[in-house]
């Protein structure tokens, strides 16, 4: 064992200081190394139980664990694409759904860029719930391989949830719900397998007030597809979350759990923060600037007590690079530090978390360099067959293998 070291983490003033100089040197930077390429950061569940840290307190991991004990020997498992327009809230459904914010949200289309499952495990059902890019009309490579992912997990999964979100307009008599499917929510619900159980999700419904003025939205829809139900929630406030676990519990078919009880993700830990970086430059910049951004981990070293991260983000052009690195490293200090702090939520561990910027310009129209990015369409050969029923193993960046399941 390598003796602890005593190093602390760097205050945010430092740690901005940091940043702006790795930033300035970064062309000098070697070539990116692949998400997930070096090193074995392991899944979100070896790197938790490693940890000798206290773990956070939040009321929904609190809410989790006490879900966990209360759970009875799993008969049900089985995997759940949550598909829909990018936006409707998926990311967030998922967060909310398993009690932890593992997938990043925010209020720009086309955040989420992987297959990501969430896995809640929870009388005597395990639901193993895959996030998706949303669907939307490709004009890069990225975006055709975001499309692709989703299209594989909604074929390939025991169950789909199907997410929109009503749209509405302002008329002289106050707020009115249109009641027209959309084409795109169309095209959307028939890349889904027609054996394939689908539950109809409405989001974000504490938009809309009063109640009543969701039930021709609701009644369209509805008859689009022989829905197995139709749940009305709000990802954001909490509304609906045990519909949506009744309904599809019923679905999921009977079997051994396919991953521990009390793991997460299928993805390993490294994944999110490069993810958790990304997340906070959508947050903080804008127009075309958070989606050229891409962000690479370079190292992740936890052999000591101080997690010692480095991550890149490469921007699409020199322009941003600016932009993201801010008046003396400002932008990149305010970044780095709101990551840290999510990496240090999910790995119970105080983390040191360098931060790089490199100018790499039309990388997501570049398939080389989409692969080595991590943005390899890894995700459909990971589906695979159970007596007969699609089923999901995990990803290939150093995650686990699932308990169970077809050899
Ligand atoms: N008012 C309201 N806003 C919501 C709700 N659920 C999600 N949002 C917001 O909608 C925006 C998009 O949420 P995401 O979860 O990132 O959406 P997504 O479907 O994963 O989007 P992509 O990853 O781009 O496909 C964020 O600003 C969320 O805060 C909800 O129930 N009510
Ligand atoms: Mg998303």
């Amino acid at each position: 064992m390598p003796p602890t070291p005593k190093t602390k983490v760097k205050p945010p003033k430092a740690e901005a200081a940091t940043n702006a100089t790795n930033a300035t040197n970064a062309t000098k930077f070697a070539k990116a190394e692949p998400r997930g390429g070096k090193g074995d950061a392991g899944s979100v569940k070896e790197q938790r139980a490693r940890s000798d840290e206290p773990k956070p307190a939040s009321p929904a991991k609190a809410e989790r664990n006490q879900n966990q004990n209360a759970s009875a020997p799993v008969s049900r498992a089985g995997t759940i694409a949550l598909v829909g327009r990018p936006n409707v809230g998926k990311s967030t459904l998922l967060n909310a759904l398993i009690g932890e914010r593992i997938a990043i949200t925010s209020h720009h289309a086309q955040t989420t860029r992987d297959r990501i499952a969430g896995i809640l495990t929870r009388d005597g059902t395990q639901f193993v719930f895959l996030d998706t890019p949303g669907f939307h009309k490709a004009n890069h490579k990225l975006g055709e391989r975001m499309n692709e992912v989703a299209r594989a997990a909604a074929q390939g999964s025991d169950v789909a949830i199907f997410m929109t979100e009503p749209s509405t307009r302002q008329t002289p008599d106050g707020l009115a719900v249109n009641a027209t499917v959309r084409e795109d929510d169309r095209s959307i619900l028939a890349a889904i397998p027609s054996g394939t159980p689908v539950v109809l999700v409405i989001n974000k419904v504490d938009k809309i007030s009063p109640k009543h003025l969701l039930f021709p939205f609701l009644e369209a829809y509805a008859k689009e597809r022989d829905f197995a139900a139709v749940v009305p929630v709000s990802a954001l406030k909490g509304v609906g979350f045990d519909a949506i676990l009744a309904e599809v519990g019923k679905l999921l078919p009977q079997g051994d759990a396919l991953y521990e009880e009390e793991e997460l993700s299928d993805k390993p830990v490294r994944f999110f923060v490069g993810e958790f970086v990304r997340e906070q430059v959508l947050r903080l910049t804008r127009q075309e600037v958070p989606h050229g951004v891409a962000v690479t981990v370079e190292s992740f070293d936890e052999s000591a007590k101080l997690v010692r991260i480095a991550v890149t983000v490469h921007v699409a052009k020199d322009s941003h690079k600016g932009i993201i690195i801010g008046d003396g490293g400002k932008m990149l200090g305010t970044v780095g530090r709101a990551a840290r702090l999510r990496a240090e939520e999910l790995l119970g561990r105080k983390v040191h978390l360098e931060t790089f910027v490199r100018t790499t310009p039309g990388w997501f129209d570049d398939a080389a360099r989409l692969v080595d990015m991590g943005y390899a369409n890894d995700d459909a050969p990971a589906q695979r067959k159970r007596a007969g029923k699609p089923r999901m193993t995990p990803g290939k960046q150093g995650s686990k293998k699932p308990k169970k399941g077809p050899g």
